[in-house]
């Protein structure tokens, strides 16, 4: 039978699943989907252990214990409704409806389920949720140079000459890139990592530029200065599609190789070589992660980092351009699901997640926040400033619901917990943010236990509290026949009943797609190099690097905390999810911070210790790794464990901040400054 991965991943990989007396036995890639071609990743493969995991939640359950203490007992789904409509109606009656906050993100990335509680909470008049955590900030940087989120289709790169991983490891975070880089790579082509450790992407790259974090669009405006000085550019290009370029060209002059190499921590040489690599050809491919944009710059890094192939012509080129995202390469009607016509008017107040703690505990929110509903997000661990997020969650005065697959960190302060079907039981609709097919999976399980869809429970919470009912009696497969109806030219024509028969459809798009050949849906149609949009916003309209506010430029700082600290993902988790399988935790073995030579043994560390990393914020212990993987001054801390999985209880997120980065609203969890000490 034919699945779908609904995890947060730009792959969302096609599945060959079987079922065996009830349970889930194997999970394996489907051969025949053109983007999965047989290869998975390694958590998921495992996935029967999840499914059928020993903390999965089979029953609604309430609190008995202190909050965090996760102690819970039994109660049917009818008292748990009930409960919780009642709860809300006394807190709508005393402080109105914004004191009800929804939490939720991408636990499943099915349209159907993310999207089941905007109509509710909607029609309630909620607090609304800005769902920053992830894509914002990099979106709206992509958006200020080339007007839509969307780039040359990844499977082009197999023809390129160079293909560029700038901040993405593929190799963890959408393993399915690494297929095509080598395909690309057999035929020739020469690989660059670029990213501030050695990850197992770098090391089957054929070159790695391990960059001090937060300096990538130095280092781009480095190799846009050797380009233009030496004449590798697409006049005819530049002309046809792009705007600024002359004020661009003056610009550059601040950013020769020499001056950028000390900020990048790259020699000269090597930018220069890079460029020259870059500009010998239009048939470059850059791959762009979400993770670069994860710094306080990160919107204009990503901004910076769009204008290299409009310099060269290589987004009009059928194997070159760039790719951050599919997210915006085509467009249903997301009305249909999230139905903002039954909002209130004045639209109730929006709370940034990625400020969940301070939202928690501000004593000047008005009204305070006095209910929380999470649903496929576990904030207690995700969320950055986490000692602020848990004393939040502590409140003995919120009532805090959790629908839950397992029991998370979150689940543990709830005051009634949820069951919910994982994919495999639950129908819904997929698209993805990396590759260009749209996917249905039909539930291969019953629903385990008494556990419920998104959609289903929250159906149930709409009909208790008398709002938004007709919305939810239209059924998952309703919703999804009428969304499919709506939406663009390319989506327009995918039918219920191809996806029922095929399992997946590729959108209708040119090949080879190049949604950048001859300029790009910005205001004046063109790449744009200059944006008076951005200057708006206030921010340079010209492509900038602009130093980290807590990176080592930051003396007062940076004596306390010498030490840069990034916290990408690890292979075995995906966020904090998989954290909870015995099997997957011993594969990754614990949590570490890497560590140079030098600056261990100037702390007196020894590989293996258990050491302290402080930031501004907070401390944590981790297991200190010593490793050439990272260059002196940059510490990396990998992955999220749950922090009941960590030492002490508390986990990497207690390092980083709420800070929002320079647009889009979205988090800098990479730029921390750190002291490590002997535990
Ligand atoms: N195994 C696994 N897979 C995942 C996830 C997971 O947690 N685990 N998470 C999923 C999710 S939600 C997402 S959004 C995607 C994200 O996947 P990606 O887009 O690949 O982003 P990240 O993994 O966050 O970061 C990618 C790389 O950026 C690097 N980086 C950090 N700072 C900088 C910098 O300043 N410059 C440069 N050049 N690089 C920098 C990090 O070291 C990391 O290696 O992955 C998805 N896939
Ligand atoms: N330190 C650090 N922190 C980070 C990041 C980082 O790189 N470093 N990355 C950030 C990024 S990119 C992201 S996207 C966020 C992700 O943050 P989250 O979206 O919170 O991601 P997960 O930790 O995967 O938690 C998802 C939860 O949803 C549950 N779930 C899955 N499917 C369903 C469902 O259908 N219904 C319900 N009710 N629940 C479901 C899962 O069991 C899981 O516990 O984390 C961010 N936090
Ligand atoms: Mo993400």
């Amino acid at each position: 039978m034919l699945s779908v991965c609904p995890h947060d991943c730009p792959s969302c990989c096609s599945l060959v699943v079987t079922v065996d007396g009830g349970r889930l036995t194997s999970v394996t890639g489907n051969p025949d989907h053109p983007f999965t071609k047989g290869v998975i990743c390694g958590k998921v493969r495992e996935y029967a252990e999840r499914v059928h995991s020993p903390l999965r939640v089979l029953r609604p359950l309430r609190r008995v214990g202190p909050k965090g203490a996760g102690q819970l007992v039994p109660i049917s789904w009818d008292d748990a409704v009930a409960t919780i409509a009642e709860r809300w109606r006394a807190i709508i009656a005393t402080d109105g409806a914004e004191a009800i906050l929804p939490f939720s993100y991408a636990g499943s990335m099915g349209q159907v389920q993310y999207y089941a509680g905007h109509p509710l909470f909607h029609a309630l008049g909620a607090s609304r949720l800005d769902r920053s955590i992830c894509v914002t900030t990099a979106y709206a940087g992509w958006r200020a140079t080339v007007g839509a989120v969307t780039g040359n289709d990844s499977e082009q790169m197999v023809g390129a000459d160079l293909v560029v991983l700038w901040g993405v490891n593929a190799s963890y975070s959408t393993i399915n890139v690494m297929t095509l880089v080598k395909q690309a790579r057999a035929r020739g082509a020469h690989v660059v990592a670029i990213d501030p450790y050695r990850t197992p992407t770098a090391q089957q790259a054929d070159e790695h530029l391990m960059v001090r974090p937060g300096t990538d669009a130095a280092l781009a405006l480095a190799v846009m200065h050797v380009l233009v000085a030496e004449g590798r550019v697409d006049h005819g290009y530049i002309a046809r599609a792009t705007l600024g370029f002359d004020r661009l060209a003056e610009h550059l002059r601040a950013y020769s190789p020499e001056a950028v190499a000390p900020i990048v921590g790259l020699d000269a040489e090597t930018i220069v070589r890079f460029a020259r690599r870059y500009g010998a050809t239009p048939r470059t491919f850059i791959r762009i992660g979400i993770g670069l944009s994860r710094h306080e710059n990160g919107a204009m890094t990503c901004r910076t980092l769009a204008c290299l192939p409009a310099l060269t012509g290589a987004y009009a080129d059928p194997h070159g351009g760039a790719l951050l995202s599919t997210g915006g390469a085509y467009g249903f009607d997301y009305s249909v699901l999230e139905r903002p016509d039954l909002m209130p008017t004045p639209a109730p107040r929006m709370i940034n997640m990625i400020q969940l703690g301070r939202a928690l505990t501000d004593p000047t929110m008005a009204p305070p926040v006095r209910a929380l509903y999470v649903y496929s997000s576990n904030p207690a661990a995700v969320c950055p400033d986490q000692t602020l997020v848990l004393r939040g969650l502590a409140r003995e005065d919120l009532f805090t619901v959790v629908h839950e697959q397992v029991m998370t960190d979150t689940a543990h302060y709830a005051d009634i917990v949820l069951p919910a079907t994982t994919s495999m039981e639950h129908l819904d609709l997929y698209r993805s943010f990396g590759q260009l097919t749209v996917q249905l999976a039909r539930p291969v399980l019953p629903p385990q236990g008494e556990a419920k869809s998104n959609w289903e429970t929250i159906g149930r919470l709409a009909r208790a509290m008398g709002v938004a009912e007709a919305h939810y009696a239209k059924g998952d497969e309703g919703l999804i026949r009428e969304f499919l109806s709506k939406g663009d030219p390319s989506v327009r024509g995918i039918t219920w009943e191809q996806l029922v028969r095929d399992g997946w459809v590729r959108v209708e798009l040119p090949r080879p797609y190049m949604p950048f050949a001859d300029g790009a849906p910005t205001p004046s149609g063109k790449v744009e190099f200059h944006s008076a949009w951005l200057e708006r916003q206030g921010l340079p309209a010209l492509p900038t690097y602009v130093p980290l506010a807590e990176g080592p430029d930051n003396r007062e700082l940076a004596v306390r905390f010498p030490l840069q600290c990034i916290v990408p993902p690890n292979r075995f988790f995906l966020n904090s999810s998989f954290s909870q399988s015995e099997l997957l935790r011993r594969r990754q073995g614990t949590a570490t911070a890497m560590l140079a030579a030098s600056d261990a043994s100037a702390r007196g560390i020894c590989d293996g210790d258990s050491v302290r990393v402080e930031s501004p914020r907070g401390a944590a212990r981790f297991t200190a790794r010593i490793t050439d993987a990272t260059r002196p001054g940059v510490v990396v801390i990998e992955g999220i464990w749950w922090h009941r999985f960590s030492p002490d209880g508390l986990g990497v997120n207690v390092l980083t901040s709420d800070r929002v980065a320079d647009l889009g609203g979205g988090p800098a969890f990479h730029s921390n400054l750190v002291q490590v000490s002997k535990a």
